[in-house]
């Protein structure tokens, strides 16, 4: 088994200019793209591919969404930044916007994800000390084992990624790490009185979409509520649509007491993420206290009301929900004796890879881009499956074509 990479001579002249010149914190895959249309992305010699990662879940709404497109131009023409010493027309509009889209008494925005994560974190232990009560310097976040929130050194101090912290020391106290899905393990934690919230992911991304049981959602959020501790979603990857609900933690009903937001809520276009939570924990934080320079620009705002109300023109939560059990019923169709598994929710889904080569998920992916799908391995056995939502049934079917043909490599 030995996957040939055809690489042209321009795409090889990027890849030896990123190797050159680009810090190697990253292990992408030899293919390099300069365009992007809905579910599609193009490489420097037109090959045109079937994007199955989507930035992460970054561009739900497809790449390059005309009407995205459209309020980023014009609004680039306008006005772009005014920082927050002053006002613009467009953020007063987006945080109306976006607290009712999701019924929110107030938000709090800033660009990155891990900045949304960061933002969280503040404000959990702001509300700890002045309004729950917790001495000065105790106030504990309760986090999953298995978590991913972003690459801050803050953020990384309570990673269970070997990977992610070695060597990155000393490391933010006051955080603990338990079980993920897990609600004993919650309840026992949540007898220390200094807790002031529990962070966590509806469903673990980076962890290879890992889909808790069916309650502990909403069982851990009950738990949170007797102990007075903030029930704090991270649906920067799980939001928006993507697992055929807006939010992954409207499948079991669950209100968070603080929601972070990111990637898609620009569609891809730029970093835009952002806090949502009501008064009594947002009121807080004071001037100067907290923000950031690009936070709550007028081009994120205007381009963040648009990517949110085009998920809901166009119906992608519920495109999500039903193309995903199509795929997902696809792939446990074909009977593969290299898929182990087959899991995941609305188009957020992965599959195991079971091979004697443990570079078998790799050798697949390259065969997946040769065959024209573009998909990334993590943790070496696993392959995320997370097309843009704007997929239609025939593209899932021809992509499940895709894949079948593909799996042949590892035989
Ligand atoms: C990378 C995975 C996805 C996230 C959740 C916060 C952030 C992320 C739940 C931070 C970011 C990323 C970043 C990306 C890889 C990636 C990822 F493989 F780790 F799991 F999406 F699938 N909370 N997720 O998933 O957001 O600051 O990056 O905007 O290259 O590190 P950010």
């Amino acid at each position: 088994m030995q996957t040939t990479i055809d690489m042209s001579s321009t795409s090889q002249y990027y890849l030896e200019l990123e190797e050159q010149y680009g810090a190697h914190n990253y292990h992408p895959l030899p293919v390099v793209l300069n365009r992007g249309k809905g579910v599609h992305v193009w490489d420097v010699d037109g090959k045109q591919y079937y994007d199955f990662l989507s930035g992460y879940s970054a561009v739900n709404q497809g790449h390059c969404h005309p009407k995205i497109v459209q309020a980023l131009t014009e609004q680039a023409q306008q006005l772009t930044l005014t920082s927050r010493a002053f006002h613009s027309d467009q953020l007063g509009e987006f945080t109306k916007f976006i607290t009712q889209y999701f019924g929110y008494d107030k938000v709090l925005p800033m660009n990155t994800g891990v900045e949304a994560v960061e933002t969280g974190i503040k404000l959990c232990r702001k509300w700890g000390y002045e309004v729950k009560g917790i001495p000065a310097g105790k106030a504990k976040i309760i986090v999953c084992e298995g978590n991913f929130h972003g690459r801050t050194s803050t953020v990384i101090s309570f990673s269970s990624d070997p990977a992610a912290r070695k060597n990155f020391g000393p490391f933010m106290p006051g955080f603990e790490i338990i079980p993920y899905n897990d609600s004993e393990a919650l309840a026992m934690s949540l007898t220390d009185k200094n807790v002031a919230g529990f962070l966590i992911e509806p469903i673990q991304g980076e962890a290879g979409v890992l889909v808790p049981d069916e309650g502990y959602l909403a069982k851990a959020k009950q738990l949170c509520e007797q102990a007075n501790v903030l029930f704090i979603a991270d649906e920067i990857q799980t939001g928006l649509a993507r697992t055929g609900k807006m939010l992954a933690c409207d499948h079991e009903g669950v209100r968070p007491d603080i929601l972070l937001l990111g990637k898609a809520l620009s569609g891809g276009m730029l970093p835009v993420s952002a806090v949502l939570c009501d008064d009594e924990i947002m009121m807080t934080i004071k001037p100067g206290e907290h923000g950031s320079t690009y936070g709550g620009n007028p081009l994120a705002c205007k381009v963040a009301m648009t990517a949110l109300q085009v998920l809901k023109d166009e119906q992608m939560a519920e495109n999500a929900a039903v193309l995903g059990e199509l795929l997902r019923n696809e792939l446990r169709k074909l009977q593969s004796p290299y898929i182990s598994l087959v899991r995941g929710k609305g188009l957020l889904n992965a599959i195991v890879i079971k091979h004697e080569n443990k570079d078998a998920a790799w050798e697949l992916c390259l065969q997946l881009k040769n065959m024209g799908l573009l998909a990334k391995p993590t943790h070496g056995d696993k392959i995320r499956f997370a097309p843009p939502l704007v997929i239609t049934k025939e593209q899932i079917l021809d992509c499940v074509k895709i894949i079948s043909n593909s799996l042949a490599v590892l035989d």
